[in-house]
């Protein structure tokens, strides 16, 4: 007999993955049916994603879950945050979905502090100031594009696309929407205030729907195609807001979301927009329940990715950890969070480059970049925290890493020591257990999201780091 599971489509800017989850036993269990690459693409000028793809990849990975011996009652599919794609009025794409490293909005969001003080834009919405944001796209093509903006009927993001292609149904899912910076922090509304400055056209937004909502059962063409049927089920579809659902809640823990991106935060029950709050550009996205993540962006292993690539992939990741950690004596620190690390050329150049312009040494070989990257990463956490501390008026005891890239120990240990705190590791993958935990939530197989977090601390292994004496 088949086994009941909900499927989590968990897609980062390296690789897309399906995920089966159940409970058994008061446990959680997890098993990777399918994964594939993803990488940004140029296409008509831009960098692009392939959504194509996406779905095309989504969909084996549900037939997969079949021969996997799963019999799905639910799926929810999270991805990165701020990118979009929009409709004309039969439904057809409009647009590529523009990657948010794309170059497009250089200079965006300048223009638009032209128009709407930078001050308000965070009292309103709360969120960061990135120049990647969803309202400096729109604005982009406000300007150099309008002929689109004026056919445009619909803007559903990543997920929403996703959804849409499953069901049918135009939403715009809550965690998402709010890092558009297009989203009121105190209505949890579209900020038509913001959107009409600015004259992107209002109708294009769907209604809000939060996570945990269903959408209801498959096209009927699709459940066809699949041989069966299932609800879809909208999971917090930023996917650091289903990361975020892994943590365990204490009062003394800093998260770490630690993969392409590290977001480096607290949960809060309400947006703080302080003066302090907006000067060092931390965000309020919006969570589950209403809560929000107060966090940072920091450059993340975006970098040792870029690292790996320009190296044509002649070093795995455990390879880049192990040369690092023979560079005993190698020290040079870059500022990460600079945007021209953001899509550089060459990162191993734009690394070097730092360096000198930074009266560093300049790191020669692939173990002193990779030391670069991971000292410079700590070195950037233990900033934030300081920043976190001062904030909150508070010291918190603990830091809880999670994502992917808990588990570079060494990263965990040059964390631990240069912050002194001590660090938590896992679970590895957060954001699929916090997508299906959502589902299982809505579904009341879950009492609470409380519930949902004591079950996942009892189902996944945790490492701990201390400072090295
Ligand atoms: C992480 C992430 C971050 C967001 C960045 C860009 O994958 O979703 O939270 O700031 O990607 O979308």
């Amino acid at each position: 007999m088949k086994k009941t599971c909900n499927l989590a489509v968990d897609l980062g800017a390296s690789s897309g993955r399906i995920i089966a989850g159940y409970t058994q036993d008061g446990r959680l269990h997890l098993k990777e049916v399918y994964r594939f690459e993803n990488r940004i693409v140029h296409k008509n000028n831009h960098f692009c994603w392939d959504i194509g793809k996406l779905f095309a990849e989504m969909k084996k990975g549900i037939h997969q879950s079949r021969e996997y011996g799963f019999k799905p009652v639910s799926i929810g599919v999270d991805s990165w945050a701020v990118d979009f794609v929009l409709l004309d009025e039969e439904d057809n794409l409009l647009t590529d979905a523009v990657a948010y490293r794309d170059q497009r909005t250089d200079g965006m969001m300048e223009e638009v502090f032209n128009i709407i003080r930078k001050e308000e834009l965070y009292f309103e919405t709360g969120i960061q100031f990135q120049k990647f944001n969803t309202i400096y796209q729109l604005y982009y093509l406000k300007k150099h594009r309008p002929d689109i903006l004026k056919k445009a009927k619909t803007f559903l993001m990543i997920p929403d696309y996703l959804h849409f292609l499953l069901t049918g149904k135009k939403v715009n899912e809550y965690t998402n929407a709010t890092t558009t910076q297009l989203v009121n922090a105190n209505t949890k509304k579209w900020d038509k205030k913001i959107l009409d400055k600015l004259e992107i056209p209002s109708e294009m937004f769907q209604q809000i729907r939060m996570p945990k909502s269903c959408l209801g059962k498959l096209r009927p063409e699709l459940a066809e195609e699949f041989g069966f049927d299932m609800e879809v089920i909208l999971p917090a579809t930023h996917d650091t807001g289903s990361a975020v659902v892994s943590v365990p809640e204490t009062d003394d823990t800093i998260y770490i979301s630690s993969g392409t991106w590290s977001l480096i935060g607290i949960e809060t029950g309400f947006p703080i927009c302080s003066a302090k709050a907006l000067d060092c550009n931390f965000t309020n996205e919006g969570g589950l329940d209403y809560r929000f993540r107060f966090l940072k962006n920091i450059m993340g292993l975006w970098m040792i990715q870029e690292v790996k690539r320009n190296l044509n992939h002649r070093y795995s990741y455990a390879d880049f950890a192990k040369l690092a950690s023979m560079e005993r004596h190698f020290h040079a620190i870059v500022p990460v969070n600079d945007d021209r690390f953001l899509k550089p050329e060459n990162m191993i150049e734009e690394i070097r480059n730092a360096c000198l312009e930074n009266n560093q040494p300049v790191p020669e070989n692939p173990g002193q970049i990779a030391k670069t990257v991971f000292e410079s990463l700590a070195f950037s956490y233990q900033q934030a925290v300081e920043e976190i501390e001062q904030i909150f008026h508070k010291r918190f005891r603990k830091i809880n890493v999670i994502g992917g890239g808990s588990q570079n120990e060494l990263l965990n240990q040059l964390i631990a020591d240069k912050t002194k705190k001590e660090i938590v590791a896992g679970p590895v993958e957060a954001t699929a257990i916090g997508n299906i935990a959502v589902q299982l939530i809505a579904q009341g197989k879950i009492g609470s999201l409380d519930k949902a977090r004591k079950i996942i601390r009892n189902s996944f292994d945790m490492n701990t780091y201390t400072k090295t004496e």
